[in-house]
């Protein structure tokens, strides 16, 4: 209990050092440039924290992708993003798609996102352990219809129990090609997908912390 209670301090101080950010998109080997293809948002390094705000599409500010590139890629490609520095809150990360009416330039992500990767915590003698990481990696479906998306991270902070939680997030702008004819399901609204009941937002890690559900909705795999 002692223990936890000054890991939960020091994690709380640690907010006032700079955050992490997904700044850096990459398609197979090929790494881009800084916020090449990634919408820049406003927020610098701080965290979205309000759950019924647009902002938790694709950040502050990044509500148009005028001024951001569209990566070509291919169903089933291997696409990555990079950080400045590695995730340190723990918490989940997840990737999500939501397919543009037409240009993703102008698509203000009000559409259906549905979720395509997860990074959860493993559990091993009693400890949990987080995929705290410089870079996440994950395959797009191979069955996605062509079309442009947006490709959305995001890493969800539960490092403080009882406080807010911190959503840091960036959105990504692609271009499928290869693709197939699925519909891809579950789908939500973001903001909607989640919610202040959801056990995976009011997790306490500290406290006989065994088992943990990651927030929105089922992956989807073709
Ligand atoms: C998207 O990819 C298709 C197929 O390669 C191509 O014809 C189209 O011009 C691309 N669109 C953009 C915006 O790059
Ligand atoms: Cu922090």
């Amino acid at each position: 209990m002692k223990v936890a209670a000054i890991l939960a301090v020091a994690a709380g101080a640690a907010d006032v050092s700079a955050h992490y950010i997904f700044q850096q998109f990459g398609v197979g080997s090929q790494k881009f440039g800084m916020w090449e293809h990634i919408r820049k948002h406003n927020n610098h390094n701080s965290p979205v924290t309000s759950l019924s705000s647009n902002d938790m599409r694709c950040n502050l500010g990044a509500s148009s992708g005028a001024d951001t590139t569209v990566a070509n890629v291919k169903a089933g490609d291997s696409v990555t993003f990079y950080l400045d520095q590695a995730v340190y809150h723990q918490g989940p990360l997840s990737l999500y798609l939501s397919k543009a009416p037409g240009s993703v330039q102008s698509y203000d992500g009000s559409g259906d996102w549905f979720k395509i990767y997860d990074w959860g915590p493993s559990f091993n003698g009693g400890q949990a352990s987080w995929p705290l990481r410089t870079s996440y990696q994950a395959n797009l479906p191979k069955c996605i219809p062509n079309g442009e998306y947006l490709l959305r991270i995001q890493s969800l902070a539960i490092h403080n129990p009882g406080s807010t939680p911190q959503w840091y997030i960036s959105c990504a702008q692609i271009n499928v090609s290869g693709g197939g004819n699925a519909s891809p399901s579950p789908t939500v609204k973001i903001p909607g997908a989640f919610k202040a009941s959801d056990p995976g937002y009011t997790a306490n890690i500290y406290n006989n912390f065994k088992s943990y559900t990651i927030p929105g909705p089922s992956v989807f795999s073709c």
